[in-house]
C-alpha cells in the first residue's frame, strides 16, 4: 500500500467523532457516543498509531473502551493492530489531554490476538473488517463471544459496526441492532499525524 494511502487514512482517522445526529434521529437504536483517535508520536511504536477512547457522550470522562491502534502498511492492504493496555486507568481521559500520552510506551500495551482490522481503499474511502477466523475473543455480558466488525472511513466521517457472536451458535450476543454507527468528525487532529514520507 502506498505511503499516500497510509497517510490519507491516518489523517481521516485523526479526530474526535460523534454520532449525535444519528442518536437524535434513531434514539431507540443509537446512544450518543464519542470516538476519539489521538495521534501518538511515531517513535512510540515505530508506526503511525493512535490512542483511542470510546465513551458515552454523557460520560465523556469515563470512557468504556481504551485502546491503542497501529497502522501497518502491507502490499495489498493496511493492517490495523489493536492493543489493550496493561493499566487502562493510567491514560483514561488522555485523548483530550495529549501531553499525557508522551509517557506511553510499548511496554504498556498488550496486542489483542485475532483482532487486527484489514483495510483497503475502495470508492474514495477505506473499507475493512476484522481479520477472518472468528479469532477475536471478547468476554462480554458474562459470555464468550467473537467479534465481527466492519468499518468504512471517508473524509470527515466513518461508519462502524461491531458485534459479538456466540462461538457455539453464531447468534449475535452484543452490538448494534440498528445497523452501522455513523460518526462525524467534530475536532480534527490530522495536523498531529507524523509525516513519514
Ligand atoms: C471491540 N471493536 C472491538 C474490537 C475491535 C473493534 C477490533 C475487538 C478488540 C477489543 O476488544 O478492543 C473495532 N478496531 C475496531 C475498528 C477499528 C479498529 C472499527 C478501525 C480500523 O482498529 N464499537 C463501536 C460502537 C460501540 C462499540 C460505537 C457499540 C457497539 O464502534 C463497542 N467494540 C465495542 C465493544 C467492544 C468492541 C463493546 C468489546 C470490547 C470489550 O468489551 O472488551
Amino acid at each position: 500500500m502506498s505511503q499516500e494511502h497510509l497517510l490519507t487514512l491516518a489523517r481521516w482517522m485523526a479526530g474526535d467523532f460523534s454520532n449525535r445526529e444519528q442518536a437524535f434521529r434513531e434514539p431507540a437504536f443509537f446512544s450518543q457516543i464519542r470516538v476519539c483517535h489521538r495521534p501518538l508520536p511515531y517513535t512510540c511504536l515505530n508506526a503511525i498509531a493512535f490512542y483511542v477512547e470510546q465513551a458515552y457522550d454523557v460520560f465523556l470522562d469515563d470512557p468504556y473502551r481504551m485502546r491503542v491502534i497501529a497502522l501497518v502498511p502491507r502490499p495489498e492492504d493496511i493492517y490495523v493492530i489493536n492493543y489493550n493496555m496493561t493499566d487502562p486507568s493510567k491514560f483514561r481521559g488522555a485523548c483530550r489531554e495529549p501531553e499525557r500520552l508522551k509517557s506511553l510506551r510499548s511496554e504498556d500495551l498488550i496486542p489483542l490476538d485475532g483482532c487486527s482490522m484489514i483495510l483497503k481503499p475502495v470508492g474514495g474511502g477505506f473499507r475493512g473488517q476484522v481479520e477472518p477466523g472468528k479469532a477475536c475473543k471478547v468476554f462480554r455480558k458474562g459470555k464468550d463471544s467473537y467479534l465481527i466488525s466492519a468499518v468504512e472511513f471517508r473524509e470527515g466521517m466513518f461508519f462502524s459496526l461491531d458485534r459479538g457472536y456466540d462461538p457455539a451458535t453464531d447468534q449475535q450476543i452484543w452490538g448494534s441492532l440498528g445497523g452501522p454507527f455513523e460518526f462525524y468528525r467534530r475536532v480534527d487532529f490530522s495536523s498531529e499525524v507524523p509525516m513519514t514520507l
